[in-house]
């Protein structure tokens, strides 16, 4: 079924349920999800919440080498991982840890990568997510490539591919959406527009009236949601899920969010941006306000609350503990699995870290 240009077209206001607020905004398209579907986001909050604390912490105590975190776009990673069923597939990026322990892989084995112990710390086909992936905008080629495969096989699988808005610049994104549209994949698009690539601003990445306007000139619909009202999240990116399941093609959603902290440890966003605007984005928090909608409709209690906090507690102390054993790595391990068989360059690479090992080793 075809569309009309214009029923491709985003809204001109990000499609918003909860208002910063809390109070419930009723929207002519997108329901409010049920009760027990927005506790369980919340339960999702405050552990993402917990879970980016506790690793900016694990980074500063030399347990990790980086983390990318998501503070203040948990709404996002939460919905992301809510909205897909057992058999979908989630294509993650460097920032999405939070989607990824939210859609079922242990805190520990999701940060196995940001340690650099490892390429991934978890079984891809276990949990349907792919390799968090480190290069922009390629996981969106293969999140496309994947979706094809599956349909090709006569699978009902649904792929949602997260990117920043950074990575709508490169070509990659370009190739993916064009695929995806051309051969009505089941494919969501899901960026999350924190407003920054490291330190270059939205403004000087597209002269685009916003980017889910990119969208019709694919040929898929293009929707913006407040990226911070997890209500809206699951609204908007369930209904793209429905639409990719029921043979529709693909769609395109960008959430309207904010990156609160630097890009990781390794920036410091002083340089580039000021404290005001930074301050302006504590008042949209993604949790406080799905908190004071549950509070005001008796959905949620003090008792509940404690709960929730134990519980995200609980991770992050298991995270805590996991990531101070020391691992015992085989620094061969780089060089398996590359090729079916070692060519002799990386045979060459491998003798020379050998003997780098063995020559710097600190006698115990
Ligand atoms: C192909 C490629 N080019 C450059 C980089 C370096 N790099 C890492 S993160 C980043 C910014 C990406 O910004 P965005 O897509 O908005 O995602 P965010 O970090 O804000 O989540 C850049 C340029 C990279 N990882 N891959
Ligand atoms: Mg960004």
């Amino acid at each position: 079924m075809s569309r009309s240009a214009d029923a491709l077209l985003p809204r001109d206001i990000p499609v918003q349920l909860i208002d910063a607020a809390g109070v419930v905004q009723p929207d002519p398209e997108f329901a409010l999800p049920d009760r027990e579907t927005l506790r369980r986001a919340y339960a999702g909050l405050v552990n993402g919440r917990r879970i980016n604390d506790q690793c900016n912490a694990l980074v500063r105590q030399g347990r990790l080498a980086v983390y990318p975190a998501s503070t203040g776009q948990e709404a996002c990673q939460i919905a992301a991982a809510l909205c897909l069923e057992r058999g979908d597939w989630l294509f993650p990026t460097y920032r999405d840890s939070v989607a990824v322990i939210a859609r079922g892989v242990e805190p520990a084995n999701a940060m196995v990568l940001l340690r650099g112990d490892w390429h991934s710390g978890y079984d891809p086909t276990e949990y349907g997510i792919a390799p968090q992936a480190t290069p922009l905008a390629t996981q969106l080629l293969h999140a496309v490539g994947f979706a094809h495969a599956a349909r090709l096989r006569g699978e009902d699988t649904v792929v949602l591919a997260m990117c920043g808005d950074g990575a709508t610049s490169e070509g990659d994104f370009h190739e993916a959406m064009n695929f995806a549209a051309v051969f009505h994949l089941p494919v969501v698009f899901f960026v999350q527009n924190n407003e920054f690539a490291i330190s270059v601003p939205l403004s000087r990445q597209t002269a685009a009236a916003s980017l889910a306007h990119k969208a019709i000139g694919y040929g898929m619909p293009g929707e913006r949601v407040d990226g911070n009202d997890v209500a809206a999240l699951l609204a908007v990116l369930g209904a793209a899920v429905d639409r990719a399941r029921s043979g529709q093609g693909p769609s395109f959603i960008e959430a309207h969010t904010y990156r609160m902290l630097a890009h990781t440890n390794a920036d410091d966003d002083t340089r580039y941006r000021d404290r005001e605007e930074v301050q302006a984005w504590v008042g949209r928090d993604p949790l406080t306000r799905l908190r004071s909608h549950l509070r005001e409709s008796g959905a949620l209690t003090e008792a509940d609350e404690s709960e929730l906090a134990a519980a995200a507690e609980e991770i992050a102390s298991e995270l805590r503990y996991a990531m101070n054993a020391d691992p015992e790595l085989n620094p061969e391990d780089l060089f398996t699995h590359v090729f079916a068989q070692r060519p002799e360059m990386l045979d060459a690479q491998w003798d020379a870290l050998r003997d780098e090992i063995e020559r710097t080793e600190v006698e115990s």
